[in-house]
């Protein structure tokens, strides 16, 4: 297909997708217990606007005019890398299944996607959407299935060309392991964080409370950006951890499907279990909790809001990716102190800081290690702005169109011109 006509089917999908909003809204809901009002006016939207972006961008793809020394003219030509296996997490199912698919679709390559174990119906859904937009057979594959069994059949797969992964460090050792041992297929990576939020004595300190809370509780917490670690200057330490227990303590907790709630539960017992024995861990390493800790329900996956303070970086708490609704507090004094407690973990993939001095901004932005910097906002995402992870984080951007050049080859052309003037 042309890339004219790509964009065409791609802007196609983007328009069922929207006179679908709803029902995609409640298969993400049902399989990974998010909001459905949040599916509504978050998920199901952004996954249409990174479709829509990467949909205008089919038909702007170009090589370049080469300047060849001696009788010789050349030029570069972009081609589709070929097949692309996408294996995703359950987090953000429809949102991850665009950020994936859509630079792939635009480069011209088809995808095999195997969505988690966890969300599998959304991604369904997409496939049967697909074929109503005109998208060929074939173009767009759904594999559900199980990480050894499905996903890793994709990952050493002799005919697939290349592997955009999202989910955890272990398992992307073992893709990138499976495409060394099969065919060397290219690789993407994005392995989740650790990501600091620092908010210095100049800050509104109510603005401050707000970001943070939503920065660590939204999605339960299942976010790989999420700032699950927050930093204060010492001089509005104290008045803001007041404010932000009483932030979380409002934070409420239940159904999704209910308009008013903020927070659904975990994703499944698995989840539940893990974010339930690291808030036991940070107890027990001696840091102090300030609020939730517990399940907030009798059944169900439901896990209060958490916040620990006195957290050391040396904590298990502050170095792993708890992946649920936990915030650890940590106090600081000097700006340095600042950037080197929060380059101190093995991740690097967003970083949050909340000042009302340009230069602390601006010098902070430049010495975190993360592939994210958010300047008095948190999750301020768009398809035009590259994402991906320093560091243990990964490697590889999604978003952007740079992000087309992973899903490209590129050749060189060179043609002999015996007869050239020059
Ligand atoms: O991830 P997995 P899990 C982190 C987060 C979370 C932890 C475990 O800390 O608590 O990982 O979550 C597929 N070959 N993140 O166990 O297993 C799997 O089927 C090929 C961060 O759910 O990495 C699913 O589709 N594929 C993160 C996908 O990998 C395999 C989002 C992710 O699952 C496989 C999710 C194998 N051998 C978890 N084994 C983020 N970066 O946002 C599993 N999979």
């Amino acid at each position: 297909m042309s890339g004219y006509e790509r964009g065409r089917v791609m802007n196609k999908l983007a328009d069922l997708m929207e006179q679908h909003t709803e029902e995609l809204a409640l298969l993400d809901g049902a399989d990974a217990g998010k909001l459905l009002l949040l599916g509504k006016i978050i998920d199901i939207p952004a996954a249409v606007q990174m479709l829509r972006y990467y949909a205008g961008g089919a038909d702007k793809i170009h090589g370049e005019s080469l300047r060849v020394s001696g009788k010789y003219q050349g030029y570069t030509l972009k081609e589709p890398i070929g097949v692309v296996g996408v294996i995703i997490p359950w987090n953000f199912p429809s949102l991850m299944f665009f950020l994936k698919i859509s630079p792939a679709l635009a480069a011209g390559c088809t995808v095999v996607v195997k969505p988690a174990e966890q969300t599998p119906l959304s991604a369904l859904y997409y496939a049967h959407l697909a074929k109503l937009a005109g998208i060929p057979d074939g173009v767009i594959n759904v594999v559900p299935g199980f990480g050894p069994t499905a996903g890793a059949a994709i990952a050493s797969h002799m005919d697939v060309d290349s592997v955009a992964f999202t989910g955890s460090g272990e398992v992307g050792r073992l893709i990138m392991e499976a495409s060394a041992r099969s065919n060397l297929k290219t690789v993407s990576l994005e392995l989740g964080g650790k990501s600091p939020l620092i908010i210095f004595d100049d800050a509104d300190i109510d603005m401050a409370v707000e970001l943070s809370r939503l920065a660590i509780f939204f999605n339960k917490g299942e976010v790989c950006v999420a700032g699950s670690r927050v930093y204060v200057q010492e001089g509005i330490y104290d008045e803001f951890v007041k404010k932000a227990v009483v932030a979380a303590q409002n934070w409420k907790v239940g159904d999704p499907f209910d308009v008013t709630t903020n927070m659904g539960p975990q994703v499944d017992k698995e989840q539940f279990e893990r974010v339930l024995r690291y808030i036991d861990l940070g107890k027990s390493e001696g840091a102090t909790l300030l609020t939730g800790g517990k399940p907030a329900a009798d059944k169900g996956y439901y896990i209060e809001p958490t916040i620990f303070a006195d957290v050391k970086e040396d904590m298990q708490i502050a170095q792993d990716e708890i992946f649920g609704p936990v915030m650890s507090l940590m106090k600081f004094k000097t700006i340095d102190e600042a950037i080197e407690k929060a380059n101190c973990t093995k991740y690097g993939l967003a970083a949050g800081i909340i000042t009302k001095d340009l230069n602390i901004a601006n010098r902070v932005s430049r010495s975190v290690r993360a592939g994210t910097v958010w300047v008095n906002c948190y999750f301020a995402f768009d398809p035009e702005a590259p994402f991906g992870g320093y560091k243990m984080s990964g490697f590889g951007r999604d978003q952007g169109m740079m992000a087309i050049d992973k899903y490209m080859q590129v050749k060189s052309v060179i043609t002999a011109v015996p007869d050239s003037p020059w």
